[in-house]
């Protein structure tokens, strides 16, 4: 029996990835220093990348809950721990192959203080092998078009995000809708991490932003508009008021995900830590969406050859999952 003032320790479980052992606490996962040797017994061999004594993994993915349902729509932001834990090498060896050989859309940051950069490149799921079986193979269409509600889901683009190891490149709040050539209400993208996130690295969502009903204007890292002579409201000071925001951030393993509308208004902090902070972010739509023009939109679609209110469609959009 517990004495009324003491509480009650978490029960920690043990994740093995990669040789390396992780101990998570409640929603924090702790990185056990290289020198820890893993014992055999944690290494079975068959077994999957990942083991994780957690009653919150998505063990058989597609089947989305109703709960999970509610959450996504409520709060405009689900964690889904887990549920890409088979693809992160597949995922690996694709970046590798992207980064040696980006697209014209690539946009890289390189800090002027000289720390590390951070890569990013849009639209090559069709050109990188690992990236098509991903996109065309996972649960992630069906899982967005559940959490979306629609009977459709649409691959709208996917986006590679590679903060290394030291960069001081912040992600400043914004949210993705004014970003983008479409509109509608059925939006979904799973950010992917293909490394251990601890939770002051980790990107954060503010809860029920996408429920707001504000449009934020686009800008570019630097803080200038993305449209130049853009009127719209510039985002608030969200890191000198954090407190007054419901934000939501989590330790992360590899193959863990988190789903987010594309009102849903998100942020990263540097990458302080000593690991590659990889992540794979994959957008749908869903039945009510339509090409829309709002100025320049990243990613650009220069041929997207679509009329504004036309549904996307075509070759580079794929519907992917049916109900
Ligand atoms: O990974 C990041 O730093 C930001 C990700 C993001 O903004 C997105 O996936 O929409």
């Amino acid at each position: 029996m517990v004495p009324p003032h003491y509480a009650v320790a978490p029960t920690p479980s043990v994740l093995v990835f990669e040789d390396k052992l992780y101990i998570q606490v409640k929603s924090q996962i702790f990185w056990l220093p290289d020198i820890l040797v893993v014992p055999d017994k944690l290494t079975e061999p068959g077994s999957p990348s990942i083991r994780k004594e957690d009653s919150t993994m998505v063990s058989d993915p597609p089947a989305v809950k109703d709960q999970q349902v509610d959450e996504f729509r409520r709060d405009g932001v689900l964690l889904l721990r887990g549920i890409f834990a088979d693809w992160v090498k597949d995922l690996q060896r694709g970046m590798e192959t992207n980064i040696g050989n980006p697209s014209w859309r690539e946009r890289s940051i390189r800090p002027e203080d000289g720390s590390s950069p951070f890569f990013q490149d849009y639209c090559n799921w069709d050109k990188i092998p690992e990236y098509r079986r991903f996109v065309t193979e996972s649960c992630a269409a069906a899982v967005a078009g559940r959490l979306m509600g629609s009977k459709t889901a649409r691959l709208f683009h996917e986006h590679v995000l590679i903060k290394e190891p030291g960069s001081s490149v912040v992600t400043p709040w914004h949210h993705d809708m004014p970003y983008y050539c479409v509109e509608g209400s059925m939006t979904c993208s799973l950010w992917i991490t293909l490394d251990p996130v601890m939770r002051d690295c980790a990107i954060e969502y503010i809860a029920g932003s996408h429920a707001w009903n504000r449009e934020f204007r686009p800008e570019r890292f630097n803080g200038t508009a993305l449209t130049p002579g853009d009127t719209r409201e510039p985002m608030p000071d969200i890191a000198a008021n954090r407190a007054g925001y419901d934000i939501r951030g989590w330790a992360m393993a590899p193959g863990d995900a988190v789903a987010f509308t594309y009102w849903t208004v998100h942020g990263a902090p540097a990458n302080r830590s000593a690991n590659r902070r990889r992540a794979f972010s994959i957008r749908f739509v869903g039945d009510d969406v339509v090409y829309a023009e709002k100025g320049v939109h990243s990613p650009p679609f220069p041929e997207i050859g679509l009329k504004i209110g036309d549904p996307l469609s075509g070759d580079q959009f794929p519907v992917l999952w049916r109900a």
